[in-house]
């Protein structure tokens, strides 16, 4: 018997389907008969949100009036994915939905599809600050997600014709949105510029100008957990409606201009995943929704209060930053309680070092934002004062601890000509944590050394996860069967370490090849899907081998490709015989940051591939690359659970966690890799022999860089002594995939030969060495899925679950609501 414990509503089919009719109906004005997949779509996406306030509407209720502590995620991206299957799920309405939508002559998948995907984020970050408000949810434990509604999202990627990245703008509000409530009676005033006073011996700051704040309220649905948290993005409102008389004059731009600049704060998305852009305007984004957060933090958890005592807003809510983003927030809290309510600096400062903790996703020293001083002083003037404020008293604080001064003036967090944000919340906050374990180490070791040395208890690691509701029950239904059954009850869907009573079942071949028979499947509903979206004809009976990321010079897509490329000139001077080559279709996804241009060269590149070698005859149903434009969640989940194989093949030291890599161990991908970020953890738990290893480690990409590797252009050497990459290497200059032409890809040639800052070419033979371990293993099928049900069974770890209890218990220290 197999126990079954996913929410159910008592709600019929016939109920509901009502209860779509009515929608349509009262609120849409159109008849079932009249209806479109979209006016369905809208239809039960409000059914469903009314099935779910009166939990949502409790949750706030007892977490006002409990004991206990709720969490504030500040993040400047939520990467949400698509609601309304996600919902469905949460709220137990998905078998009625799904006759519901039927009998009204529709059918459960267009009415789906029908929702567009908002892009509310650039990558692995925002997608985690999704997982953790999920996991938040389905846990019980109050929480708010805050962040921006950008009218525009990452921006849409696709392809010109010579396999160029172009990218065209996402409007995803072009149609009707209907999850979003946009709250204009709980708005709030930002303000900007202007100047500080003295009156009567107090600060006060005279900005130059507004912005209306207003919320736009998602409910966040836990997974049988009867609770609704809320995540509130908020968009920016002018004040100034438009300048009547210059419009008169039909000035018609002059007299909107106020209004257009006010609105521009949450107009967009950076597609930065990188480096910072030392823009005002973003400067301008993360004091817009930060101030306007603490604000409302103080509006909900001190209902009605004028003069409330905020010495208890730490055990109210512990707001957390995702990375630099929100830093901002630190000085914001500490400007309040002193400006607006009164609290002397020292009470203010103990305030604040309690409510805040940081959490730092990078390695890259790039990728921590320093902002000109000028700029903030122009912004935020107020601000700065605070922030150099800070500044003094850390270093009188460093000084009393008997820190030297040359190390004082390396961790200053103001420098005079600029403000150091990591450094800032290192200080500002109780807790800095890194999201691996090899990251939190580095971050200790490295990036924040002399902070982790002076504060060493500050630091702590929780490693990421990701939700096992999207990423595997919604995502991957046919493999949850499998799973529910294999271990007699479904509960695994809110306690992921239960995937380990599939250990045994490894040995087993009747549910090794019931595994089997689910990936197989996947893969052919994923060429389908491809057929469908984009065009490919990709056979299902290839393995289906998948690079998905951000596409970074350091996360080295240049390998893979570089590895392709020397299979096929291998098959093509006739070395292999296409007969000998195991089957295998490559697919990429991958969005470069507009101003990235080899990251971009690399795009055009794998396209070229892509076409020259997709046209081959001679490598026909051997060896085809793909790449699905526009990486996104909806592609995710089509592609991740048919993926046999999975490459998160970073140079070592370099990526902080991954969470790709957990989302493909848990549909049953094995995963090529080296030994970064959270790569070392997955093998750990799947066990080595489960996982294919290669490449430098972390010490030993270090000890190379001693040796001069990018500054004395040492990875020539690999070119020249390795026949099989030089070929690669040729043909990419030789003008193979650009028609003859041999400046297409010069820059990124010359980059390898003279640079290779990455180390791609010192780390190809082991990662050819290793493919060539992979095709042998691939031969074997038992074997393969036999380690594939293995990697399953052991990644119940990597829930974002337990990364969310991971940081209640070492850095929130609160919990589910009573
Ligand atoms: O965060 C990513 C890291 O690169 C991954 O290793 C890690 O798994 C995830 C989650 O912790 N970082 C980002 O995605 N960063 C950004 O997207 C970003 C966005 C704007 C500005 C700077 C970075």
């Amino acid at each position: 018997m197999t126990e079954i414990t996913a929410p159910k509503s008592a709600v019929t089919a016939e109920q509901f389907a009502d209860e779509i009719r009515e929608q349509l109906k009262y609120t849409q004005g159109v008849t079932v008969e009249q209806a479109k997949p979209a006016d369905v779509y809208v239809a039960a996406s409000a059914a469903v949100r009314r099935h779910l306030v009166d939990s949502w509407m409790k949750t706030q209720a007892d977490m006002v009036n409990g004991n206990t502590k709720a969490v504030g995620y500040l993040s400047a991206e939520f990467l949400m994915g698509k609601q309304l299957e996600n919902a469905l799920l949460n709220a137990g309405l998905t078998d009625q939905f799904n006759k519901a939508v039927k009998d009204l002559g529709f059918s459960a998948q267009e009415i789906i599809d029908a929702e567009y995907e908002p892009g509310l984020g650039n990558g692995g970050l925002g997608r985690l600050a999704a997982c953790f408000i999920d996991s938040l949810a389905s846990l019980g434990v109050p929480a708010f997600g805050y962040g921006i509604q950008y009218k525009y999202g990452i921006f849409k990627q696709e392809f010109d014709e010579n396999g160029k990245q172009i990218e065209t703008p996402d409007y995803w509000l072009a149609n009707e949105e209907p999850w979003g409530h946009i709250d204009y009676n709980r708005d709030q005033k930002v303000s900007f510029g202007g100047e500080v006073v003295e009156e009567n011996g107090k600060k006060v700051w005279k900005p130059a100008w507004s912005v209306r704040a207003v919320p736009v309220d998602y409910m966040v649905p836990g997974y049988a957990s009867g609770r609704v948290n809320t995540l509130r993005l908020w968009t920016a409102k002018s004040y100034d409606e438009f300048d009547l008389l210059t419009f008169n004059k039909s000035e018609y731009l002059d007299a909107v201009k106020p209004q257009v600049e006010a609105e521009n704060i949450s107009k967009i998305l950076y597609p930065e995943d990188s480096t910072p852009q030392g823009k005002a305007l973003r400067l301008e984004q993360q004091y817009f929704f930060v101030s306007a957060s603490i604000h409302d933090a103080i509006r909900v958890f001190y209902p009605g209060q004028d003069k409330p005592d905020l010495t208890t807003f730490a055990d109210k809510i512990t707001f957390q930053l995702n990375d630099t983003h929100p830093v901002i927030g630190i000085p914001e809290l500490m400007r309040v309680l002193m400006d607006e309510y009164g609290y002397d600096w020292d009470t203010a400062w103990k305030i604040t070092n309690k409510t805040f903790n940081y959490t730092c996703h990078t390695l890259l020293p790039e990728a921590l934002e320093v902002w000109p001083s000028k700029l903030i002083g122009e912004l935020l003037p107020r601000h700065l004062e605070i922030i150099e404020k800070i500044n003094d008293q850390f270093e009188a604080e460093l000084k009393a601890k008997g820190v030297d001064d040359a190390t004082i003036k390396d961790m200053a967090i103001y420098t005079g000509d600029s403000v150091r944000m990591a450094f800032l919340a290192s200080y500002g906050g109780s807790h800095v944590n890194g999201v691996a374990e090899l990251h939190s180490e580095l971050l200790k070791d490295v990036t924040l050394k002399n902070f982790s040395d002076v504060y060493p208890d500050k630091f702590t690691n929780v490693t990421n996860g990701v939700t096992p509701r999207r990423f595997i029950k919604l995502a991957n239904p046919r493999l949850s069967d499998v799973i529910t059954e294999g271990l007699g009850t479904d509960k695994w869907l809110s306690d992921l370490e239960l995937l380990q009573g599939l250990v045994p079942l490894a040995e087993d071949a009747e549910f090794v090849k019931k595994f089997a028979a689910v990936k197989q499947a996947n893969k052919v509903d994923f060429s389908n899907f491809a057929k469908r979206k984009y065009g490919f004809d990709i056979d299902p009976n290839t393995m289906i081998n998948t690079m998905v990321k951000r596409l970074h010079e350091y996360k080295r897509q240049a390998l893979k490709i570089l590895s392709v490329i020397a299979d096929y000139a291998d098959i093509k001077s006739g070395k292999v015989s296409a007969d000998d080559v195991m089957p295998r279709t490559i697919v990429f996804g991958a969005k470069a940051a507009p101003g990235y241009y080899l990251a971009k060269q690399t795009i055009q590149l794998i396209n070229n591939v892509a076409r020259v070698i997709n046209n081959d005859p001679d490598v026909k149903g051997k060896l085809n690359v793909y790449f699905p434009w526009n990486y996104n969640i909806e592609l995710a989940m089509n592609l991740i659970p048919a993926t046999d194989l999975d490459e998160q093949i970073s140079q070592a030291g370099k990526e902080a966690s991954g969470t790709g890599n957990m989302k493909f161990a848990l549909n049953g991908a094995l995963t090529v890799g080296t030994l970064d970020g959270a790569n070392v953890e997955i093998r750990e738990r799947v066990g080595a022999e489960n996982f294919f290893l290669f490449g430098m480690t972390e010490p030993e990409v270090s000890a190379l860089y001693a040796k001069g590797y990018d500054t004395k252009g040492l990875s020539r050497e690999y070119y020249e002594k390795d026949p099989q990459l030089k070929a690669a290497i040729d043909m990419v200059a030789d003008g193979t995939f650009s028609d003859g032409d041999k400046d297409t890809y010069k820059d990124l040639v010359n980059d390898w030969l003279t640079k290779d800052y990455f180390m791609t070419l010192a780390d190809f033979r082991a990662y050819m060495d290793i493919q060539a371990q992979i095709e042998e293993t691939y031969r074997d099928p038992m074997k393969w899925s036999r380690m594939a049900v293995l990697n399953v069974a052991n990644s119940g770890y990597f829930s974002s679950d337990r990364s969310i209890e991971d940081y209640l218990e070492r850095i929130w220290h609160t919990g589910p609501l009573a």
